[in-house]
């Protein structure tokens, strides 16, 4: 017999829910045991509340189960780190990786646009790694990685944010279909940003952005023969457990 484990999803907007209109405020993904459902949605709870994008007037959490026999467990990607002294420099930085997993100039340069206009951006946005086309059609819900969490016993010691941002890395960067990631934070006062992918590990880069700055996001890079329905699916419904390693 296999543990029941249900996935556990929390999304929070501010003035009305976000597919009336309202500004994105939260998310959060997690997958726990049975006995461990009141604890992660309180947490999920305290995430929306009290958030530097604003007040949530529109909390959703959703408690599914999810096939356990489908589990997956992966290890965590490699983490490093490369600080800079400019947000300009942040972005060269970031491009040269980029380049070096293969993704186009064309690429980068449309990721980029979307991730510093994008203020409202729930997902990811996928981006063809040659001809830099958004290839899913979700606009600003874009595609949302759910269904991943670290199998741990919840031993937090670094911090929640990276923690929960190396998982859901590491499940993108698992899919073959994946080139490569990019992120910032929406949240205006958080500028560290990465660039992920199987072969160049997490690399933390800070700063990405300017303090005070709403707009960020993530851009998946991918290769021209993705099975688009595939991967979405792949992303937003296997459950995958990160196993092992040091999110640090
Ligand atoms: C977010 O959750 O706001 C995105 C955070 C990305 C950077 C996390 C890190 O510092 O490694
Ligand atoms: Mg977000
Ligand atoms: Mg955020
Ligand atoms: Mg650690």
């Amino acid at each position: 017999m296999y543990p029941e484990y249900f996935s556990v999803r929390m999304r929070a907007a501010e003035g009305k829910a976000h597919e009336l209109g309202g500004k994105h405020i939260s998310g959060g993904e997690r997958l726990c045991d049975h006995s461990q459902l009141g604890a992660i949605a309180t947490e999920l709870l305290a995430k929306a509340s009290n958030h530097t994008r604003g007040s949530a007037d529109f909390i959703q959490l959703v408690v599914e189960k999810v096939p356990s026999e489908q589990l997956q467990f992966i290890p965590p990607l490699d983490v490093s780190a490369i600080e800079v002294a400019t947000v300009q420099e942040g972005h060269d930085k970031a491009k040269d990786q980029l380049a070096a997993a293969g993704v186009s100039e064309r690429a980068i340069e449309h990721a980029f646009f979307i991730l510093n206009h994008e203020r409202n951006l729930r997902g990811a946005a996928i981006v063809n790694c040659e001809t830099g086309e958004r290839l899913d059609d979700r606009e600003q819900k874009g595609v949302r990685v759910s269904r991943m969490d670290w199998n741990d016993g919840g031993q937090v010691e670094d911090s929640v944010r990276v923690r929960e941002a190396l998982a859901l890395a590491t499940k993108v960067a698992h899919s073959p279909y994946t080139v490569a990631e990019l992120c910032w934070s929406d949240d205006p006062d958080y500028v560290t940003g990465y660039v992920s992918s199987q072969q160049l590990g997490y690399v933390r880069i800070s700063p990405l952005k300017k303090m005070g700055c709403e707009s960020g996001g993530r851009v998946f890079f991918v290769h021209n023969d993705v099975d688009i329905d595939s991967y979405m699916n792949f992303l937003e419904r296997k459950p995958v457990f990160i196993q092992g390693g040091d999110s640090e």
